[in-house]
């Protein structure tokens, strides 16, 4: 038995400390050091008591959170999916249940929710100093030159996995402009969050008009941000550069009813709305027999998409790489705050400023 500090909480209940816990590293294949762990709103939500789909891992009466996370590996031992010591790996978030899309490798589309996600349910996460766990569910990250923001691989992953959602779905009818391209098209993403600037940088991808909105303005950093990128941002509540309508693609990160019919609302032929984000707390919003009729005349489809596979880590470890050539240290400044695992305030104090905080391990 080992003694090492995490940060814990009690789900769904929720609650934050750090404190010494007891481990038995004996029973796994490969030990891990994080280095960086990324606080994300689902974090926050599970600190407050919002997600009532969290729960403690079996027999426990606390969850160690976190489950984006930079690690290296410490001590490899014995396994065959070459995994070595000093290796930087990103731990998958999800470990699969039994159903047919499980064990083909998608626990991500798990069919019958018997499935367990590190540091959210029942399953201790990556916010401690060492770990333990199977070789299999680690993504090696070819170049750690990349550096810290190779931490954004889980949160990007999920983006990843979106947008492959959105590669079947856009396939019902001819979605792209005369040029075969999406450059003629508009998406919107709502919130302004670490999530909403990676769908962001994906939408830019595409090629679509990109555009980002919520119900403020913005901070410098996050507007010189903006600027570098070519990402268009507007506070809703002020002005309407998109004149009430033209969406092709609207992606909630808000997780808040009103808001998102107010966009779908604005939605063209054939446009696609993901839902992303999650606040069990949102108030409830009204949705009447227009929004139903505008959504059925215009073939729209609502989609939601949670979290990712395998292939959406590799492809988010690829986009990283080229986005950082490409937009030249803008993705740096993504990682707003590096804070020590003393500073547990962070989860119920959001800085107003932040895009991504982490929390530095080394
Ligand atoms: P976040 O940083 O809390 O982002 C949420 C954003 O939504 C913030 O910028 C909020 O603004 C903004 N927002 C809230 N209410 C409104 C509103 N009424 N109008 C416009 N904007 C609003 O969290 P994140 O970026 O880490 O994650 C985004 C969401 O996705 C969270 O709900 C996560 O729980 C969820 N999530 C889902 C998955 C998945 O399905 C994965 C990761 C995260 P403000 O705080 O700046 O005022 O796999
Ligand atoms: C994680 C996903 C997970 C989801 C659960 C997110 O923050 O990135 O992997 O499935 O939370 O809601
Ligand atoms: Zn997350
Ligand atoms: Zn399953």
């Amino acid at each position: 038995m080992v003694f090492y500090r995490g940060i814990t909480t009690n789900a769904p209940s929720g609650g934050v400390n750090l404190e010494k816990l007891e481990f038995n590293l004996d029973n796994f294949e490969v030990k891990l050091k994080p280095l960086l762990t990324g606080i994300c709103g689902t974090d926050r939500g599970i600190v407050n008591g919002a997600l009532p789909f969290a729960y403690n891992p079996d027999g426990y009466s606390r969850l160690v959170i976190g489950h984006e996370s930079l690690c290296v590996v410490e001590d490899a031992r014995d396994n065959d999916f070459g995994i070595r010591n000093g290796d930087y790996v990103v731990p998958m978030v999800r470990r699969p249940g039994k159903c047919i899309n499980c064990l083909a490798g998608r626990s991500d589309n798990c069919s019958d929710g018997d499935k367990h996600e590190a540091g959210i349910t029942g399953l201790h996460g990556f916010m401690r100093e060492e770990f333990g766990d199977s070789a299999q569910y680690l993504v090696k990250v070819p170049d750690p030159s990349i550096g810290d923001v190779a931490v954004l691989t889980e949160p990007l992953k999920n983006v990843c996995k979106a947008f492959e959602m959105f590669d079947v779905v856009s396939r019902k009818s001819i979605y792209t402009d005369e040029a075969g391209s999406y450059h003629k098209k508009k998406s919107l993403i709502v919130g302004t969050g670490s999530e909403a600037f990676l769908y962001a940088l994906k939408s830019m991808d595409y090629g679509f008009g990109t555009y980002v909105t919520n119900r403020h303005d913005l901070d410098e950093t996050k507007n010189e941000l903006m600027g570098r990128t070519g990402i268009n941002f507007y506070n809703y509540n002020k002005e309407d550069p998109l004149k009430g309508g033209g969406l092709d693609l609207v992606i909630d990160t808000s997780g808040d009813p009103g808001t998102i019919f107010r966009f779908m609302r604005r939605m063209n032929q054939n446009g696609i709305l993901i839902l992303f984000g999650t606040n069990g707390k949102a108030q409830a919003a009204q949705v009447d027999g227009m929004d139903i009729d505008y959504i059925i005349e215009r073939n729209i489809t609502i989609l939601g998409s949670v979290d990712g596979s395998r292939i959406h880590y590799e492809k988010a470890i690829q986009d990283i790489t080229r986005w950082k050539h490409q937009y030249h240290g803008a993705l740096e400044t993504m990682i707003t705050e590096k804070v020590t695992p003393e500073h547990t305030e962070i989860f119920t104090k959001k800085p107003s400023d932040e895009i991504k905080t982490v929390i530095d391990w080394s």
